[in-house]
């Protein structure tokens, strides 16, 4: 600690302290125009002067010496701020300090008494409004650099730079041009930073920032990412105005990105669902919230009549919150008895849960993400954070722009494959051969750590064994990744003190995806590097939705209650019984896939769909729709008439993120709080209120009236949650799982003295490569990767439906430019593109990033028809749908054909 004088007054400070650390730990407030707290300081504006033992200095960029006596209110020092500010100042248009611009430079000027009559006015430099979220006017800049280090230090996207020469420097694009067409991601961070109002969000959010704590926010957790982040919401005239990223954020530090940030324009769009509808005559028309639920009632007690309680299902929702997943769970267990409930983890990263619970005992990443800023080698595997998951992205690009040694394993050239020391590009779907090339040279070249196989894992003797056949020769000719670039990668992974494994959908979404997470969870235990030896991270799946961590850990599955107890374990179910008083069926109920082929089949009679829009976003979607066809009662609560709500009986309109109350689980298994800041549409409700009213309905009562009730007697359930509550995650904001005790901290990082494996250990995989289920041939010669667009998510409902439309229009197809002239296919074009199961129309573009015979599209635009393209073949163990590997051919057409 550091102890020195300010102002008369003794303040203690950590070691690296600076001298405006230590004026604000005395209380007094300085002006800081070039500095922000989330950036390293510039120094530049001389604004924060102060006397230091008789010098004036910055104090933002001087160094907290023990015993310095720092003077920031003598009148010298105080005049010579003002006149600091006051130069700033007098460069602005009056219009800058406005008596109600909420800028820090108006503010600056304001406290210390700087007439907006006394600022000059420079020639106008005009302004860019080309982007939908992030509006320039070049007349209020004064350089200060922040927007340009916060687009470079923490969102690593290097967008903008100073251009010009002395007082005419300005920021700009990078790119030149206008805004809209630079390499801004709209992240918000420039807008946050800004302290005189130049770069803003246009509209009633002008000008607000999250610099200033304001007790009308409203904290909540973003809605569309399992990140996670914190986010205040500011609400005006019941509308939200904007959403600031929240600087004590436990995730996100105060950024954001494009679509927690800026896409909330779906709120309010004219298409919100804003009344029951109900088939009548073939027709969906508008009912009253009695009738709709009524016809639901009837539908699923005719449905039981005819084919049992296991004639209906449920696929419950990984946007909604645990309370409501919780709520779904035990209405089709306890009312309905039937384990037939699932969630869209199934399509994403099941393989994730049913992988790490083999291989270490528990259904989620190993370590907390925070354990990645020590962490000096990250091994990322088939995922695309940089789009996906940009703060997650954001941070691992600065942690390997800050030394830590990066190896990207992605077909494509990702974003993070860009600023990496090894590339590995294995051909999709031969992920299991790369792992175990990778293992290979770890247990060859002794990178292992002998004690930790010896003491905590089992399975070693089987795996090496069977990596005699993976010599990195052998792996090169399999996956197309030289076999030095495995050996580089290997040699990087192995030889770090403490490796980090992070890894995404290009990894789970496979034929063999278990096997995938299981084989690359070997690397790991090989190295010793999980379960708190403090050598690593361990490894953590990138999971998708908001709460699909959540819905599944409610036991929003057909074969697990909530905290992970099998319904086929007598004692789980005892556990459950006793607190809900109604037996749970013993057997596993259908996954998604099973229960639309039961609805074909014609032995599912009723399925409630709870915002998953499953023909747009389940693979083979024409197959999905007669499957929905097939099922005599559809129920969908959604907020928009989606394919899937076109498909349905009684469509409910329901509350999203932002209008209601809750908890989600990111992650890395953090709970955190998700409240209300506005109100839904019309007569929408949650969907909790939804299945209360449906349950009253069918006669029961489900209890736990409040998503506080809810979680608590979730508690009870599972107790791993036992330690859990609203109230506590009300005053501590994230509180990671297990959590059996409410007075002890969560357990961020798992495993420090055993496994949860029956014997303690962590069980290496000897799974062998097998290919994937979808080969090109001579009539389908090009491989298909779906994925992620960072401006778009998934269906597309919410972020088509405002202003990231006007960043990315249209689905696009990537192919290299071998293909495109074998094809016939020109850049900008549109082409139609065939599968084995259906057919998609989309824009090519032509570009390296991917090697030739594969091609690349998202499937964020659902009447271009890519998931009808996408097969039925899933994963062996857990059924998640082969996503990233379909054959396709591909030609031009004239975009009216
Ligand atoms: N902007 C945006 N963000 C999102 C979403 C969104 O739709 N839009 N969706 C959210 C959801 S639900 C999820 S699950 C996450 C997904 O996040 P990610 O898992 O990062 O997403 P994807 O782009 O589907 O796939 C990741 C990568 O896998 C690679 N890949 C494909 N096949 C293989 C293979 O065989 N081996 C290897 N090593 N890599 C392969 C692809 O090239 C792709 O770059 O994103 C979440 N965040
Ligand atoms: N080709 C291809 N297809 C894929 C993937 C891929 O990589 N490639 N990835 C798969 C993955 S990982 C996933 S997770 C799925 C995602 O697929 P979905 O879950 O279907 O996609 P979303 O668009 O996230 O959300 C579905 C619907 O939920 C509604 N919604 C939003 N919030 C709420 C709420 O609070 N309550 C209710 N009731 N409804 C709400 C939205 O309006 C939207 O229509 O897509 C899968 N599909
Ligand atoms: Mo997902």
């Amino acid at each position: 600690m550091t102890r020195l004088q300010v102002d008369g007054v003794t303040v203690e400070l950590p070691a690296g302290a600076t001298l405006l650390d230590a004026a604000r730990a005395a209380g007094a407030e300085l002006p800081t125009l070039c500095h922000d707290d989330r950036l390293r300081p510039a120094g530049s504006c001389r604004t924060c002067l102060v006397h230091a033992d008789g010098r004036t200095v910055a104090a933002c960029v001087t160094p907290a010496e023990p015993g310095t006596a720092v003077d920031t209110v003598g009148e010298e020092v105080r005049e010579l701020r003002r006149d600091a500010v006051a130069l700033i100042a007098s460069a602005l248009p009056p219009r800058a300090l406005a008596d109600d611009s909420p800028s820090e430079l108006a503010e600056a000027c304001h406290e210390s008494g700087i007439d907006p009559t006394d600022s000059g006015a420079a020639p106008p430099r005009g302004s860019d409004e080309s982007h939908p979220y992030v509006h320039l006017d070049r007349d209020l800049c004064i350089a200060c650099g922040r927007c340009v280090r916060m687009c470079a230090d923490v969102q690593g996207t290097f967008a903008l730079t100073l251009t010009g020469r002395g007082a005419d420097t300005v920021v700009a694009p990078g790119t030149g041009g206008p805004w809209a067409a630079s390499d801004c991601v709209a992240c918000g961070g420039c807008v946050d930073t800004c302290p005189t109002g130049a770069i803003t969000q246009p509209g009633p959010g002008r000008g607000l920032t999250s610099r200033r704590a304001d007790p009308d926010r409203v904290r909540t957790t973003c809605g569309y990412c399992g990140v996670g982040c914190a986010l205040d919401v500011v609400v005006r005239d019941e509308r939200v105005a904007a959403v600031l990223p929240a600087r004590d954020g436990p995730v996100n530090r105060g950024h954001a990105c494009v679509k927690g940030r800026f896409s909330y324009g779906y709120l309010t769009s004219a298409e919100r669902l804003t009344e029951p509808l109900v088939r009548r005559g073939g027709v969906l028309t508008p009912a009253s919230w009695d009738e709709a639920i009524a016809v639901v009632a009837e539908g699923l007690r005719a449905a039981v009549g005819h084919g049992g309680p296991d004639a209906v299902a449920a696929i419950s929702s990984a946007r909604a919150t645990n309370e409501e997943n919780y709520l779904v769970q035990k209405f089709l267990r306890t009312v309905i008895g039937t384990n037939n409930v699932d969630n869209c983890s199934r399509l994403c990263h099941a393989p994730s849960a049913a992988g790490l619970t083999a291989s270490f005992g528990r259904a989620g990443g190993t370590d907390s993400f925070d354990d990645v800023e020590t962490a000096d080698c990250l091994l990322v595997v088939g995922a695309n954070p940089v789009e996906a998951h940009p703060v997650v992205g954001a941070r691992l690009l600065q942690r390997a722009l800050a030394g830590a040694t990066l190896v990207v394993a992605d077909p494509r050239n990702v974003g993070l494959a860009r600023h990496a020391d090894v590339r590995l590009r294995p051909r999709p779907g031969t992920n299991v051969a790369l792992f175990h090339g990778l293992a290979h040279v770890l247990v060859d070249e002794r990178l292992v750590d002998p004690d930790f196989l010896r003491d905590r894992a089992t399975g070693l003797d089987e795996l090496t064994e069977l990596l005699a056949d993976y010599p990195p020769e052998r792996v090169a000719g399999i996956t197309g990744v030289p076999a030095d670039d495995i050996r580089r990668a290997a040699r990087l992974y192995g030889r770090a003190e403490r490796p980090a494994v992070l890894y995404g959908l290009g990894v789970t979404e496979h034929l063999h995806g278990t096997d995938g997470v299981r084989t690359l969870a070997n690397l790991p235990i090989l190295r010793g590097a999980v379960g708190g030896t403090g050598h690593g991270f361990g490894i953590s799946p990138l999971r998708g939705q908001n709460n699909v961590q959540g819905a599944s850990d409610m036991g929003a599955l057909p074969d697990l209650l909530p905290g992970y107890g099998h319904v086929t374990d007598p004692e789980a179910r005892d556990r459950a019984e006793a607190v809900w008083g109604r037996p749970v069926p013993p057997t596993p109920g259908l996954r998604i896939p099973e229960m639309f082929e039961a609805a074909r089949e014609g032995r599912l009679r009723a399925l409630w769909i709870i915002g998953e829009d499953v023909c747009a976003t389940d693979p083979d979607s024409r197959r999905v729709a007669e499957a929905l066809d097939a099922c005599p009662l559809v129920v969908v609560d959604e907020l928009f008439l989606s394919g899937t709500a076109r498909h349905a009986d009684v469509v409910l309109p329901v509350a999203s993120w932002l209008e209601k109350d809750g908890t989600f689980v990111n992650f890395d298994r953090r709970f955190q709080r998700v409240r209300a800041a506005v109100r839904p549409p019309g007569t929408a409700r949650t969907d909790f209120e939804v299945v209360h009213a449906v349950a009253t309905a069918t006669g029961a009562d489900l209890g736990c009236p409040t998503p506080a009730d809810a979680l608590a007697e979730c508690g009870r359930v599972a107790p791993v949650f036992a330690g859990l509550s609203h109230a506590r995650l009300d005053r501590e904001g994230a509180v990671p799982w297990p959590c059996p005790s409410p007075d002890r901290p969560g357990e961020a990082t798992l495993y420090a003295r055993e496994f949860a494996t029956p014997d303690g250990r962590a069980h290496l995989s000897a799974a062998p490569y097998l290919p994937p289920g979808e080969e090109p041939d001579a009539d389908y010669p090009l491989l298909l990767v779906t994925g992620r667009r960072w401006a778009h998510y998934n269906s597309g409902s919410m972020t088509r439906r405002g202003g990231n439309l006007l960043l990315d229009t249209r689905g696009r197809l990537d192919l290299h430019p071998e293909d495109a002239v074998r094809y016939g296919v020109r850049d900008g074009a549109p082409v139609v593109v065939d599968s084995r199961h259906g057919q998609a129309r989309l824009i090519a573009r032509v570009g390296a990033d991917l090697a030739p015979g594969q091609v690349f599209c998202a499937f964020h635009f659902p009447d271009e028809g890519v998931n009808s393209l996408t097969s039925e073949h899933a994963d062996t163990v857990t059924s998640c749908p082969e996503y990233k590997v379909t054959a396709v051919r591909v030609r031009p057409t004239a975009s009216d054909d």
